[in-house]
C-alpha cells in the first residue's frame, strides 16, 4: 500500500500540513488506498531516505517522491486508470499557476494569521525548532503576529478577492467539478480550520459555499478531521 509521511502535532491525530493535505485529497480523489505515517518537524532522519527534509513524502514500493506537486504528477502518471487530477495539458498548466499562487500569496497570508495557533498544536520536541526557523525565515517574532492580526486579516481579504469573484461564477476552480486546483486551495483552508479557532468567512460567503461543496465531494478524506470552525 502507498505510504505517506504526514506532519502531525502533539496529538498524533492532528494533521495540519497544507502540503500534505494536497496529497491526501489527491490520493483520495483518485481512489488510491494509502496509509499515513505521522511525522514531526524534527524527525529529519525518518525521511532522510527521500533526500528531502520536508513532507509530504510518498513511498510507492521502490519509488519515493517528495514535494506535493511532484507527487501529484507522479500519481497521475503511475495510475492512469484512476480519475485524473489534470484533465489535459492546459488544466495542468493552470493548476501549476494555482500551486504557485497558493505557495507565494495565499499560504503566507493565512500563515501570518495562524502562526501563533500552529505553535500551540506542535509536539513539544518541535516547538524550539519551529519558532526559531520561522522567526529566522519570516523575520518577525511569533508574539508580533498577534499584534498585527487585523492588518493580516485585511491582507487576506485582498488576496481572496479574485477567488471570490471566480467562485461566484463557477462551482469549482477548474469549472463544473473539483480538480487538483481545488485540492490545492482547499488544503490552505483545511490548514486554517484545523489550526485557528476564528472563522475566515461568514455564513453564505461564496468561498464558504465552495468549501462546503468541495467538502461534500471529499467527505471520505475529511471524515476524521477535527475542524475548529
Ligand atoms: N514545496 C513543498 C513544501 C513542503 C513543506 O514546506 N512542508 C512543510 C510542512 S507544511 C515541512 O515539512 N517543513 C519542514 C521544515 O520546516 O523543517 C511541497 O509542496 O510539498
Amino acid at each position: 500500500m502507498l505510504e505517506l509521511y504526514d506532519l502531525a502535532g502533539r496529538d498524533e491525530a492532528v494533521r495540519f500540513s497544507p502540503f500534505c493535505w494536497r496529497t491526501k485529497l489527491a490520493l483520495d480523489y483518485k481512489g488510491l488506498p494509502f496509509r499515513t505515517v505521522p511525522w514531526r518537524f524534527t524527525e529529519k532522519e525518518v525521511i532522510a531516505f527521500s533526500g528531502h527534509g520536508s513532507v509530504p513524502v510518498l513511498r510507492d514500493g521502490d519509488n519515493v517522491v517528495a514535494d506535493s506537486w511532484l507527487i501529484a504528477e507522479y500519481i497521475d502518471n503511475a495510475y492512469p486508470g484512476a480519475p485524473a487530477l489534470f484533465a489535459d495539458r492546459q488544466s495542468k498548466v493552470l493548476a501549476r499557476f494555482v500551486n504557485e499562487w497558493t505557495n507565494a500569496v495565499l499560504n503566507p497570508a493565512i500563515r501570518a494569521i495562524i502562526l501563533p495557533d500552529i505553535v500551540s498544536l506542535l509536539h513539544e520536541k518541535d516547538v524550539e525548532y519551529f519558532v526559531e526557523s520561522r522567526e529566522r525565515r519570516f523575520g518577525n517574532k511569533i508574539e508580533e503576529y498577534m499584534t498585527r492580526r487585523s492588518d493580516y486579516l485585511t491582507n487576506l481579504a485582498v488576496c481572496l478577492a479574485p477567488l471570490r469573484t471566480l467562485l461566484a461564477k463557477q462551482c469549482y476552480l477548474g469549472g463544473d467539478c473539483p480538480s487538483y486546483a481545488d485540492h490545492i486551495v482547499a488544503s490552505a483552508f483545511i490548514w486554517a480550520k484545523i489550526c485557528c479557532p476564528e472563522r475566515f468567512w461568514d455564513e453564505g460567503d461564496v468561498i464558504g459555499r465552495w468549501f462546503a461543496r468541495f467538502s461534500r465531494e471529499a467527505a471520505r478524506a475529511l471524515s476524521d478531521v477535527q475542524f475548529r470552525w
